[in-house]
């Protein structure tokens, strides 16, 4: 197994201008023609290396006579002595029926599908696999009529036909110069929804949408979440379709969310499916981001592309960025941003501090499919925010325009995307390319001074990025930090800290009495803050702030050094249970307007969350303190939780940012009063009487956590409805899966016996497995390492079958870094034994050896 590296990039020797296809489907043989239109690039005699995996070659030809000559591995066909311009013409075959990683040509319940990012396409047929290799498409299907009635590609339909054996053809060329990771080829028999859209040029675009047999109402919100992307691209950043026709397809075996391929979407179908009987606020929120982020990536991923994969935060970074800017216009801009924060608290920080952190730009890469993490997309999307934060909108949107300017129909690299911001502006962005070459979590420590007698303050702040695993030497960064300065009579002002020393003084002047600092207001950079504050201040921050981020950052703060001081760790923050019940007191008297807001304030942060805060997890007292504040709430607040539970209207279920708000307060004030003595017979009623998915397992969820005695009934009850509805029913199994109980890995074995269970689906994995092992964490870290256990022996299977959903859920198991010892050494036991395997796959290799070091 050998690593590629970032600094060994070597253009292209050959371009395929043109790439002709043809697909002759057929489940064990199709077969597949290509004929490339190939140039060679500059003076040299290199020969033509052509990707290929697992393919049976039959005939190559050069220039339509046959060729003899070549060599062939199981990676590669190479070719010599190559003219400077020619046609090859490539004949193989492959077998869709029998591929279960989902990568490349697969058929799954019925239909063919392919997924070529990131380096699929070599499973298709041979072809230079990098995206600097930009061609245009020509493809034709052949497939029998009557399963196969909608045979699509990228680009427009050209041509189409009949044959007399009872198959069909279709022609679809795509007008676009495009790298082979956005080629897509769908084949099936769907329901279709169209509608279209008026671009503001007047041009009209149709918009097709393929579902499942008879599942045509729930696409409904999919095509609506599109056109609303489609407008806000126009208004924000200028940004039109430039095809006739948009495509989404949605399939029920996907290994991730969504595919931005080039006019022809491929899409799980848990982010394309929503009625309100059977998705939830977030699953309709989900939807109309994914369905935005896919959208977006026709600009930012498709028009410019990357040069090379460690670039992959050019495109995905600053399309999460976009999709996050898209999804606070539709909704609550504060709620959105507090959940982009939990993605960077509780699985970034954790990812930097495991043996897999990465830069943005990653270095290195054994696997690519390894490197789609939140890393690149999430931290990749803050530091596209800081760029924002730093040139303010009209200055980032300047930098947009020159960047399409130079680099439409391009392939190319962070540093050209960072260019094009700085020489649209008058700034220079020099230091602030650190972000994208440097791992790890910087932390800023903070302390404050205040000189009465001038009124002057004096904040000192430093900036120290602990070394990680991956690099042992960090430099100081440019790093915005928002700060707000509250005065006693509730005004405040706000500035912007351009920080660039490890060290830096900031001095103010003006104040009558010492004001209350908030800093880091919207998150303005992805960094963890070090400070002293009293109690009397969060307070103050949390109940005061104009910054509703930093309102809600502030109790996180309260809630988490309460938590942290009842363990080992201990805490330098005097946070007692007074400050826990004056919080309390201020937030529920004070008839927030914000009932989304409000939710967020009066939820703990997760476990996952807190274990990045301290030096070491301790699990049983984690686990144990979290409760004791739980309970400390509960004691105090519930007269007040059940007072305004019963305040809030059920109304017909309709997707609205105030509904949504109102539910989701709704189920946090459930999700306490459950285990209190009204809760079995509340939780039953809201079960009962709900119209709606999220109240519906909102009541589930409460009576999980609280280990209501009605949970087993309310749970078959809900299984006896869904039971033929798989998306359905992974929120069930999900809910199994991350419960608490003595025997959970005997119910996981059961789960995995549910006659809707499949260990070739995805989904069913990830709600199964995937939720014990990332959310059950009471489960997965139980003492004996019986969980580590079971995750291990299932990853071993699980590999044979879909490397790529293993490589994905194998991260909990390599992040043993803060456990104690006893854990860690039974953690690695079963790394270890992973690593065994003679034929683990690349994937797994790649995050296991690092891992154990
Ligand atoms: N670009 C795809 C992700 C491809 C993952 C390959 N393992 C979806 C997205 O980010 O939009
Ligand atoms: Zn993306």
């Amino acid at each position: 197994v050998t690593a590629k590296r970032r600094l060994d990039y070597q253009p292209p020797a050959y371009q395929i201008h043109d790439i002709e296809l043809s697909f002759n489907l057929d489940d064990e043989v199709t077969k597949v023609k290509s004929l490339l239109h190939v140039f060679k690039q500059g003076d040299h005699d290199q020969p033509l290396k052509l990707d290929g995996e697992n393919l049976t070659l039959i005939e190559v030809k050069l220039n339509g006579k046959s060729l003899q000559q070549y060599e062939l591995t199981d990676e590669a066909l190479t070719l010599s002595n190559l003219p400077d311009e020619c046609f090859i013409e490539i004949y193989t075959e492959i077998d869709p029926a029998s591929n279960k990683t989902l990568e490349g040509l697969y058929k799954a319940s019925g239909s063919y599908c392919t997924q070529c990012e990131a380096e699929g396409f070599r499973k298709i047929t041979y072809f230079l696999d990098r995206p600097d290799v930009l061609s245009k498409y020509t493809v034709t299907i052949y497939a029998d009529k009557k399963r196969y009635p909608y045979l699509l590609s990228n680009g427009n339909k050209i041509d189409s036909g009949d044959l007399e054996d009872g198959k069909h053809w279709v022609k679809w060329q795509d007008p676009f110069f495009k790298p082979c990771y956005l080629f897509a080829l769908v084949a099936g028999d769907f329901d279709k929804l169209t509608q279209s859209f008026t671009t503001s040029s007047g041009r009209k675009v149709a918009l097709e949408l393929y579902v499942d047999k008879g599942m045509a109402h729930r696409g409904e919100h999919a095509l609506a979440s599109l056109k609303k992307a489609m407008k806000w691209d126009e208004v924000v950043f200028d940004l039109e379709y430039d095809l006739d026709i948009y495509m989404v397809v949605a399939v029920d075996f996907f290994n991730m969310g969504a595919m931005e391929n080039k006019g022809l979407n491929v899409f799980n179908s848990k982010y394309v499916l929503a009625d309100s009987q059977t998705a939830t606020d977030e699953d309709y929120f989900n939807i109309e981001s994914v369905i935005a982020h896919e959208y977006f990536h026709n600009w930012t991923g498709n028009r410019v592309t990357c040069r090379d994969w460690f670039q992959l935060s050019l495109k995905e970074g600053l399309t999460v960025f976009r999709d996050q800017q898209f999804s606070a216009d539709m909704g609550s801009p504060v709620v959105n941003r507090i959940k982009n924060v939990k993605v960077i608290r509780e699985h970034q920080f954790a990812e930097d501090a495991s043996a897999m952190a990465h830069p943005i730009r990653p270095d290195e890469v054994i696997e690519m499919n390894n490197f789609y993490t939140v890393t690149v997309y999430d931290k990749g999307a803050e530091v596209i925010r800081m760029l924002h934060t730093l040139l303010t909108p009209a200055g980032f949107k300047r930098g947009i325009d020159l960047y399409f300017k130079r680099h439409d129909g391009q392939a190319v690299t962070c540093d050209d995307f960072v260019n094009a911001m700085q020489d649209a502006n008058s700034i220079n962005l020099d230091q602030f390319k650190v972000w994208y070459e440097q791992s790890g979590t910087p932390e800023l420590t903070v302390e404050q001074d205040f000189a009465a007698d001038t009124g002057t303050l004096t904040l000192t702040i430093q900036q120290h990025t602990p070394v990680t695993l991956d690099q042992s030497q960090k430099k100081p960064l440019y790093i915005p930090v928002r700060v707000e300065y509250l005065a006693n009579d509730g005004s405040s002002t706000t500035d912007i800290i351009h920080l660039t020393q490890s060290q830096q003084k900031l001095v103010r002047d003006g104040f009558d009495v010492e004001p209350t600092v908030a800093l880091l207001g919207d998150f303005s950079a992805p960094v963890k803050v070090i400070r002293t504050l009293s109690a009397e201040s969060l307070l103050t921050i949390a109940l005061h702030s104009n910054d509703g981020f930093s309102r809600w950052d502030a109790a996180q703060t309260i809630y988490s050094q309460f938590i942290h001081s009842l363990t080992p760790n201990g805490s330098t923050l005097a946070i007692t249970q007074e400050t826990i019940t004056a919080l309390l007191d201020g937030l529920l008297e004070s008839a927030m307007e914000d009932q989304a807001l409000l939710a967020e304030m009066i939820t703990l942060p997760s476990v996952e969350t807190l274990v990045q805060q301290v030096p070491k997890y301790y699990v049983e007292s984690l686990h144990s303190a979290r409760e004791k504040l739980e309970r400390i709430i509960i004691s105090h607040a519930q007269p007040m939780f059940e007072k305004q539970y019963h305040g809030l209207a059920f109304t017909n279920y309709d997707y609205t940012p105030s509904q949504t708000a109102t539910r989701k307060l709704r189920n946090q004030l459930l999700m306490y009063i459950a285990s209190t003595e009204q809760g079995e017979e509340l939780v039953t009623q809201q079960f009962m009487q709900s119209d709606n998915m999220t109240d519906t397992l909102g009541a589930l969820k409460a009576a999980q956590h609280a280990k209501c005695k009605c949970f087993d009934k309310l749970m078959s009850q809900f299984e006896e409805t869904w039971r033929a509805d798989p998306i359905v029913l992974d929120k069930w199994f999900a809910l199994h899966a991350s419960r608490q109980s003595e025997d959970i890995l005997s119910r996981l074995d059961l789960l995995m016996g549910h006659q809707q269970f499949n260990h070739e689906n995805p989904n069913r994995v990830r709600s199964v497995i995937g939720s014990f092992a990332f959310f059950n964490s009471t489960g997965f870290h139980a003492k004996d390492g019986s969980g580590y256990r079971y995750i291990g022996q299932y990853l071993q299977k699980l590999d044979k079958i879909n490397p790529q959903v293993a490589s994905r859920i194998v991260t909990p198991l390599t992040q043993w870094q803060k456990l104690d010892e006893e854990r860690i050494v039974k953690m690695k036991a079963e790394l270890v034994r992973l690593l065994d395997n003679k034929d683990l796959s690349n994937d797994v290799y790649e995050k296991v050896s690092k891992s154990l070091g």
